[in-house]
This record gives C-alpha cells, structure tokens and sequence, in this order.
C-alpha cells in the first residue's frame, strides 16, 4: 500500500488536523443517533467466507464472491440494488496481516503520535477502527457527506483522526473525497436513504466550500473526527478503492456506540506510546512486522 511514495497531507486549508488543532480541544455537543443506523447494519452484515480481495470490474449482486458487502439501496434505506454500487468492509484489519500490521508502522505511528499525542512520550493512542470503501467503475456510488464523531460520538473529536489512504490514484473523476472545515460540534444526522445503514449531514453543508483532495495512489490524509467528508460518484472506466483508518487518543477511549456485524472481530491495539505492546496485549502475539507478509517493501 505504501510502496509509492507516501503523501502525508496534515493540515490542508485547515480542514485536517494541524498540531495547533491537537493543542486546543474544542468542545463538542453530543448528537443522539438515530438507533435505526445500528440495527440496519446488523442486519446487513451477512458476508461469505471466501475473500479475493480484488474484484472483476463487473459486479451484479449484493456481495461478490468475498467479504466486500454492497451496502447502496435503491433509495430506500433497506432493498440493496441489483448492481453493487458501493462496496465497504469493516472492520478490515481481521481479513489480513498485512492489514493488521499497518497501524504500526513506523510512519503511521509517527504521525498519529504526531497528531494526537503531540509527541508526548507518555501518551498512547490506539487503531479505533479500519475498514475499506470499494467504489466500482461506471456506476460507484459516492458515500454522503458526514462527521466520522456522528458515529464515534467521542468526548473531545480533536482526539482522534481518520487516516484515509488511496488504493488507486483519487480525483474528482472518480470522486476523491472532498472536505469542509471542522467544526466544534456534530451536526444533525439523518439517514442516509442510498445506503443500509450510513446517515449523513449533507443538509447542513455548503458544498461551495467543499474541498476535493487529490491523490496519488498510496497518498494519505488525516483529519479529525468532526471534519464533515464524503466522496463523491465513480463514473470513470477503473475501480476507486480507499482504506481508512481511525486512531484515537487512549485517554480519550470510549468503548463503542456505532454499529458493526454481529461477528465483528473488533480490537483497538495501541499501536503507539508507552501502553503500546505491538500487538502482544491484544493479539496474543507481536504484529509490528512485515516481513513475509507481501514480499513488498512498505
Ligand atoms: O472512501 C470512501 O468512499 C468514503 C470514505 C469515508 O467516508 C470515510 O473514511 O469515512
């Protein structure tokens, strides 16, 4: 994933996380979700067992031969459409060692101790959640726009960032994600009806300050969990695949309100400062390697 050269974008038109930002928490007003986002996605969690993790472009059911579940529905939040529109795994980090490991590599960890911990040694922060969000060619649907805290609902969202990763170069033909500046607080969500389960805030945003970000295949960007984001339709002739992953400060850790399947092997390593085991405490063994894993250099 790594093995282009990494761009760590931090602090784009303020929209992402700066170090400043991490110094001043601000204030957040906690938003009730609605209970319906959860339940939907227990429901629609059904996932089959074999995993080729690259997908044929043609795709026409709900779930294809792997663990890449079609979440888009045909507008009414519940009959998932005939052709998959819009791919998601979560959590990603079970599926692979190779996934597993990421969170610790030196260069994720730098940062993220960068960013949430402001370099202090005796902070920690952990991997909160991973997941991968597959938008296939000609007709992949965008996910709408929404606050990653509207799920998380963390005390302070200056805590934590999502590190989202292009799998394959992102543009605004194939609808990068685009960003509006944080906020202090979570706005109103509603449910998303193109999805089973997403809910968005698309009302309350003025997408003529929406920023797209460009990326190269392997670029990376941060931004804290109140950034409002969404991605946008795939219409070119070519998958648009992005991986995120959220860290938050282990001060700050809250166990977890948002909705996964039923099976979900959710773990939250720490995978930076003085509680971080490399993976001992949470995985029984060490993970912090990558050696065999791909044969790549990362
Ligand atoms: O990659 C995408 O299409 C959506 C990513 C996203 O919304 C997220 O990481 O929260």
């Amino acid at each position: 994933m790594f093995r282009k050269q990494p761009t760590v974008s931090i602090g784009f038109r303020g929209a992402s996380y700066s170090a400043d930002r991490c110094a001043a928490p601000q204030t957040n007003k906690r938003l009730i979700l609605d209970s319906m986002a959860g339940s939907k996605l227990k429901t629609s969690g059904a996932r089959t067992s074999c995993a080729p993790f690259v997908l044929p472009l043609r795709l026409s059911s709900r779930t294809y031969e792997g663990k890449l579940t079609n979440v888009a529905t045909e507008g009414d939040g519940k009959t998932h459409t005939k052709i998959a529109h819009n791919l998601q795994l979560c959590p990603l980090a079970p599926e692979h060692p190779l996934f597993r490991s990421l969170p610790f590599h030196p260069k994720v960890a730098s940062a993220i101790h960068q960013l949430l911990c402001r370099s202090d040694p005796e902070q920690s922060a952990c991997c909160y959640l991973s997941q991968v969000f597959w938008k296939p060619a000609r007709h992949g649907l965008g996910t709408a726009w929404h606050q990653d805290n509207a799920y998380f609902q963390v005390e302070d969202a200056t805590q934590g960032t999502a590190m989202w990763t292009a799998i394959h170069d992102a543009n605004i033909k194939n609808g990068t994600m685009q960003v509006v500046d944080t906020l202090p607080e979570i706005l109103p969500h509603e449910r998303e009806l193109t999805s089973d389960h997403h809910i968005t805030c698309k009302a309350c945003i003025d997408e003529q300050k929406a920023v797209p970000v460009e990326l190269k295949a392997g670029g990376v960007i941060f931004f804290d969990y109140n950034v409002p984001h969404c991605t946008t339709a795939n219409t070119t002739e070519n998958p648009r695949a992005g991986v995120a992953y959220h860290f938050l400060n282990q001060a700050h850790f809250r166990d977890r309100v948002f909705p996964l399947p039923d099976d979900a092997d959710w773990k939250t390593p720490v995978v930076v400062g003085p509680l971080c085991t490399n993976g001992r405490a949470e995985y029984g063994q060490k993970v912090d390697f990558w050696e065999g894993i791909t044969g790549a250099e990362i």
